[in-house]
């Protein structure tokens, strides 16, 4: 795309003194920066939030201005960086064709907490801050088999140094002490992460935490302080290049840091929340007490289709999502997997229609207009398999269903360690160091490797003793060969016809 001379030559930075003179096919706050306030804290201030939750909130902010963002994260400056200096201003580019674009103002201040700790704290203890979300994916959670895991290096620090944290735990609890010890209410804290059960979850890892550090704080936490489930979903490659230069080229600004996602969109959420909320339905959010249904079809289905997709696609070679739905094989066989496999195990909440569901992911799969790579979605498998896959293997165990596909898919894992760790490419995952030593004993030999991997308890849990999981783990290993695209395809298509 060219830019023209109207639209400015790109050299300034996006800014609130900007916003008046943006292109007028750029949407942007309906409502004054300056007169929002901040209601609610985010933790992790990735793409995910930036793209899914804050422009949900930038809707409702011109008839309800306290519930402004403060986005927090835990690490990396580089957030606050880029978005400082833009008065916490960017773009969300919704991936149609053609692109829509819209500059979100929800978040009004942006804060890491590895160097600003105190500000943070002020936030969380601040009266005007009612909510607390986060996106800090799985691993975020410090959790093993489900619980909080308390010889975690992070959860250790925090425990010696409770105020001054490192762990999202960590962070929380600290909040709500001191919120605690000034006499004011404690908080919602919302999860927007891909865990089945997202709320509960956090809410026993918390109370876990504060009963190791004051008993009586554990009590006033479970009392007072809500954790409502949620289901999020839409889809958000991470930013590149070419998405950088357009949004550039479309204001006419330089925007350090620009977000994308595709148009479709959905936030579930339990109504709970202890200290009220925003009218959050008026901006498409909806409430129900059927979490569980909607979260394991969608973390099953989509995100377990995904990591299929991931794993497989990358040892074919294959290098997006739209990519691997164009590849017959692989798309028949993930088609099969999700009607036959998957389907069987949800407990869909009234109104959903799962094959019209599935249907509908696999077009999402497929837009065109958008460049969701397969790397990406491979990272954390040790995190994301139990949650998308290994509960289906797990229900399909006990219903006695057929595992071959399913196992196809955990065996394509494998595979994908084994091929990294042996040809040298680093592995992104929070046990990237234990897969890099097990990928490299692998001889290919389908016993032996499949027994190395097992040993992965944090991974299986139970799933390693069962006898009808394990050999079905071990043919399906061996049924991809040595894990190129020569071996895969045709086990692929065996699968997807037989
Ligand atoms: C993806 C998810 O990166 C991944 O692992 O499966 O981020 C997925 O795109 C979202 O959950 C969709 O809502």
């Amino acid at each position: 795309m060219t830019r023209t001379p109207a639209q400015g030559d790109g050299s300034s930075r996006l800014d609130a003194s900007q916003l008046r003179a943006l292109p007028t096919r750029v949407d942007r706050p309906d409502y004054d920066l300056a007169s929002v306030r901040i209601g609610i804290v985010h933790l992790g201030a990735g793409a995910f939030h930036r793209a899914h939750q804050a422009p949900c909130i930038d809707r409702l902010l011109a008839s309800e201005p306290d519930w402004a963002i403060c986005a927090v994260s835990l690490r990396s400056t580089e957030v606050r960086e880029a978005l400082r200096p833009q008065d916490g201003l960017y773009t969300l580019a919704l991936q149609t064709e053609p692109p829509q674009w819209r500059v979100i103002g929800a978040i009004r201040e942006v804060l890491c907490a590895a160097d600003e700790g105190a500000a943070v704290l002020a936030r969380l203890a601040g009266p005007q801050v009612r909510i607390v979300t986060l996106t800090v994916t799985e691993k975020g959670y410090c959790l093993s088999g489900g619980e909080l895991d308390l010889a975690h290096p992070d959860i250790q620090h925090d425990l010696a140094e409770a105020a001054q944290p490192r762990s999202v735990i960590g962070w929380l609890v600290a909040g709500l002490r001191l919120r605690r010890e000034r006499g004011l209410g404690a908080y919602t804290v919302a999860s927007c992460d891909n865990l089945a059960n997202n709320g509960r979850l956090l809410e026993a890892a918390c109370l876990r935490y504060a009963q190791e550090l004051d008993p009586d704080l554990a009590s006033w936490i479970k009392r007072e302080a809500s954790f409502p489930c949620s289901m999020v979903d839409s889809i958000t490659p991470v930013t590149d290049a070419a998405l950088r230069q357009r949004v550039d080229d479309v204001l006419g600004l330089h925007d350090a840091w620009p977000v994308q996602r595709e148009p479709f969109t959905q936030w579930v959420i339990e109504d709970r929340f202890c200290q009220g909320r925003p009218n959050l339905a008026a901006a498409g959010v909806i409430y129900s007490d059927d979490i569980a249904g909607f979260d394991r079809a969608k973390l099953r289905l989509l995100n377990g289709a995904h990591s299929t997709l991931a794993y497989l696609g990358s040892l074919l070679e294959l290098d997006s999502v739209a990519d691997a739905m164009a590849h017959p094989p692989l798309a028949q066989f993930v088609d099969r997997l999700m009607r036959q496999d998957i389907q069987p195990s949800l407990r869909p909440p009234a109104g959903l229609d799962v094959g019209d569901y599935i249907t509908a992911i696999q077009s999402r799969f497929r837009n065109p207009a958008i460049r969701h790579r397969l790397a990406q979605i491979a990272w954390d498998g040790t995190q994301k398999l139990p949650v998308r896959l290994l509960g289906t293997v797990a229900d399909a165990l006990t219903a006695g269903r057929p595992l071959q596909r399913l196992c196809l898919a955990v065996a394509g894992w494998m595979h994908f360690v084994r091929r990294q760790a042996q040809a040298g490419v680093a592995l992104v995952d929070p046990m990237a160091a234990e897969l890099k030593t097990l990928g490299q004993s692998c001889d290919g030999a389908p016993q032996t490797d499949v027994s190395r991997f097992l040993s992965l308890s944090g991974v299986y849990g139970a799933l390693a003793g069962e006898p009808r999981f394990v050999s079905a783990l071990q043919q399906a290993y061996g049924a991809l060969g040595d894990g190129s695209g020569a071996d895969v395809a045709p086990a692929l298509l065996a699968e997807a016809e037989g």
